[in-house]
């Protein structure tokens, strides 16, 4: 039974189809534009696009409403050069032994290792948290509901957002990363879900040479 009275989804209105067809495909145009960056500026980023970027992420569709994420935004650069000191330490021991070599072939084609310095460069580090649960003003747990996929969504929906906002990102996940939790001082029922590098590409950046599977090999109509 229904605790709450519904409202008019006054939000949606209906576009001609051609619309749709024209913005569909202006919009993944777009997202076809989208690499992930390592290569940074150190330009800073005005604080007001990342705030929008991250109120398009809580918008995201969660479990039961719950919105289980945090999002610390780093700008202090001694906190950004504590985070590079402890994600490279992380993944030097990933480089040098602990990923299995299948890994690290696939991995090849990016030409990543150890080093971060984007870490340092990038004006913002949004580190992501996933909270297995809540915690009410008495104390009491609240339960959270598909945490990983709920969390996935809004940073999703923030890469996005950061995308359409004419910025770059970098997806990092140095493993195991529960030095954020010491480094950014966030409570036990919050886990690293992944570190997001925030910036203006360097002049001059170079990329991977990637490509995206073609539609036909992602998508089955039936
Ligand atoms: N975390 C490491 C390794 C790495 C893993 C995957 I999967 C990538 O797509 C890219 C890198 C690093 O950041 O270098």
């Amino acid at each position: 039974m229904s605790t709450s009275i519904p409202v008019p989804l006054s939000q949606y209105h209906e576009l001609p189809l051609d619309e749709m067809r024209r913005r569909s495909a202006e919009f993944s145009a777009e997202m076809a534009n989208r690499r992930s960056v390592r290569m940074f500026s150190d330009r800073p980023v005005a604080r007001d696009i990342i705030e929008a970027c991250l109120r398009a992420a809580g918008t995201a569709p969660n479990g039961a409403n719950k919105q289980p994420w945090h999002f610390v935004v780093v700008g202090d650069p001694d906190v950004k050069h504590r985070i590079r000191l402890a994600a490279e330490e992380e993944e030097r021991a990933f480089y040098a032994g602990r990923a299995p070599q299948e890994w690290l072939t696939a991995l090849a084609p990016l030409g990543t290792d150890a080093e971060k310095p984007f870490l340092d460069v990038a004006p913002y580090l949004i580190a992501i948290f996933a909270q297995s649960h809540g915690v009410a003003a008495d104390g009491a747990t609240i339960k959270h509901y598909y945490v990983q996929e709920s969390v996935g969504i809004a940073t999703g929906v923030l890469i996005t957002a950061i995308h359409h906002a004419g910025l770059a990102s970098l997806t990092h996940t140095p493993s195991p990363m529960n030095f954020l939790n010491q480094i950014l001082n966030r409570p036990p029922n919050e886990r690293p879900f992944l570190l997001l590098v925030v910036g203006y590409p360097a002049v001059g950046a170079t990329v991977p040479a990637i490509t995206k599977k073609p539609l036909e090999e992602i998508a089955t109509f039936i």
